[in-house]
């Protein structure tokens, strides 16, 4: 049994610790989306230092294009129903995963790295991208590998306007990365095997500071040990 005394203490480590729940808004693509999302506009090596999330605020995640994509374009939908700002949605990169394209070889898939991710935190990734005007199914498939087995989602970027796909509570491995492989997906007709990824949404809870939740359950410990002299 719990003691009185020590009830609102417990209480008060619960409410530090509380929900302080944060999104990443990145988008990829030729052109920068304003307001408090973080753009990446070079498809062979672009990065970003230090994201910030949706209220500004720098997280210390850092993401960079670790194997390129093709190129970029200008070819998703600007349909203000897509759920994300036309700037984000109307740009992509894109990959070929079926034959030469553009200048460039097979790209059977292409990487993003998101790294210095904070250990034991579950990080659920949402991915959209989008096609306008064709009459193939370019299916992407994207899979993220942290700790443990990869998983992927897929999503049939042509003529989406709405749709996007999650992949929840992913951990970063034991270098705080996680890494992001956008391929062409089961059921990808388009004779080039073209692949897109528009914007990727971060959704994670915050971690309170460590020291504070340890000071009160010193706290906590000292009310228990006086009790019980
Ligand atoms: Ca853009
Ligand atoms: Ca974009």
């Amino acid at each position: 049994m719990i003691p009185k005394l020590l009830i609102p203490a417990i209480a008060a480590v619960f409410a530090t610790g509380s929900l302080n729940a944060a999104v990443v808004y990145i988008d990829f693509g030729g052109s920068d989306t304003s307001g408090n999302w973080n753009s990446i506009t070079d498809e062979v090596s672009g990065s970003i230092l230090d994201a910030i999330d949706s209220n500004g605020q720098f997280t210390g995640i850092y993401v960079e294009v670790t194997s390129r994509f093709n190129a970029s374009n200008y070819t998703g939908t600007t349909d203000s129903s897509a759920g994300y700002p036309s700037t984000a949605t109307g740009d992509s990169f894109y990959g070929n995963a079926y034959q030469a394209y553009n200048g460039q070889p097979i790209i059977a898939s292409s990487t993003v790295t998101f790294s210095n991710l904070t250990a034991g935190v579950q990080y659920s990734f949402t991915f959209y991208a989008s096609r306008v005007g064709v009459a193939d199914n370019r299916i992407t498939r994207y899979t993220l590998t942290g700790e443990g087995d990869a998983e992927y989602v897929e999503l049939n970027t042509s003529n989406n306007v709405t749709n996007s796909v999650t992949i929840y509570d992913v951990v970063a491995d034991e270098n705080g990365e996680i890494t992001l492989d956008v391929g062409a997906g089961t059921g990808n007709d388009n004779t080039t095997g073209f692949y897109y990824l528009g914007v990727v949404e971060i959704n994670y809870v915050v971690p309170e500071p460590t020291s504070g939740i340890l000071a009160l359950s010193g706290l906590a410990l000292a009310t228990l040990r006086r009790r019980r002299r």
